[in-house]
């Protein structure tokens, strides 16, 4: 018998939010053979979620004063938890929380349990399609597997390793990638099954037209998998440029030296300095990481 938390952060939910919990509650009913809480992480949502989630009872609720995000409320419900295993979905109706009990069937073989959005019904709005397309491709690069779906909202994870990342999480949307990335980099062993995602109930902040707070999610996506990797497989971040740089003066310096009366030039000589330095740069990361 495991304990489970299922944490839902949720902001300006009022359409949604109760239905949510509802079904939540069902979840954690069926889990009979576990100690499962339903922890709702109330972001100071200005319409009306508050009133609705005091009116339902057999849940925990934190209700924050102001809004702090969806990241900084995970790691409040992390640090509130009760279990020594974590369900994270959203409240806004696009996740099936019904497969909740296909997630945790696969604990503890697996250190977390992520639903791939990759089933018959998936609806992600159309302009998120190439951003996600990019970020899931650098990511997989960086990693080198198959990141199937990095920012899924559904999952479940060990508290216990979750908590060991806590100052890299960020307090925004970022941190499902966050989690991921620091899952994979430190060799923790992650599942993917497919799961079906549907149309939000009530407005997006999104939008389903590229928003600036969409488009700065996407840069922010960008920014957390090289401050990742930067953080977990420093070596591999700075060998790659740092031996292009190297065979680009190698090649360069050949190319003047046969073909040049001025011989090998300045450009060659400071390819490989940079290179070399670059490369000692990951040294010098590597060893403090691992520390
Ligand atoms: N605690 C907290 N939760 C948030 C915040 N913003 C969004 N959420 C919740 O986090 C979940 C995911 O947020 P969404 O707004 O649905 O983000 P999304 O799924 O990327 O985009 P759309 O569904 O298209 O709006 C939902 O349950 C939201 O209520 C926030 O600032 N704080
Ligand atoms: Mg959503």
């Amino acid at each position: 018998m495991a304990s489970i938390s299922i944490v839902i952060p949720v902001y300006n939910e009022e359409k949604a939010v109760k239905n949510t919990v509802e079904r939540a509650k069902k979840v954690a009913a069926k889990l009979k053979q576990h100690k499962v809480e339903v922890l709702i992480v109330n972001d100071g949502s200005k319409d009306k979620t508050a009133q609705i989630l005091n009116k339902i009872g057999g849940i925990k609720v934190i209700n924050r004063p102001y809004n702090c995000g969806y990241g900084a409320s995970l790691k409040v419900g992390l640090r509130e938890a009760m279990g020594d295993w974590i369900v994270i979905t959203d409240a806004d109706g696009t996740y099936p929380i019904e497969d909740i009990p296909r997630l945790v069937k696969l604990v503890p073989e697996y250190d977390m349990v992520v639903g791939a959005r990759v089933g018959k019904t998936v609806h992600i709005p159309f302009f998120r399609r190439p951003a996600k397309w990019v970020v899931g491709k650098l990511a997989n690069m960086m990693v080198k597997r198959k990141i199937e779906d990095i920012n899924s909202g559904l999952r479940i994870f060990n508290k216990k390793k979750a908590l060991e990342f806590m100052k890299l999480y960020p307090p925004g949307f970022s941190f499902t990638t966050t989690i991921t990335l620091a899952f994979f980099t430190n060799d923790y062993t992650v599942k993917y099954i497919p799961i079906n995602y549907f149309k939000r109930k009530g407005s997006s902040i999104m939008g389903d037209v590229p928003s600036p707070k969409a488009i700065k999610t996407f840069f922010n996506f960008i920014g957390i998998i090289f401050r990742i990797i930067l953080y977990f497989r420093p070596l591999k971040f700075f060998a790659w440029p740092g031996s292009l740089l190297i065979l680009a003066g190698i090649i360069y310096g050949y190319y003047q030296t046969v073909t040049s009366v001025a011989g090998l030039g300045d450009l060659p000589v400071l390819l490989l300095i940079l290179g070399t330095l670059v490369i000692f740069l990951g040294v010098i990361a590597d060893s403090i990481a691992k520390k």
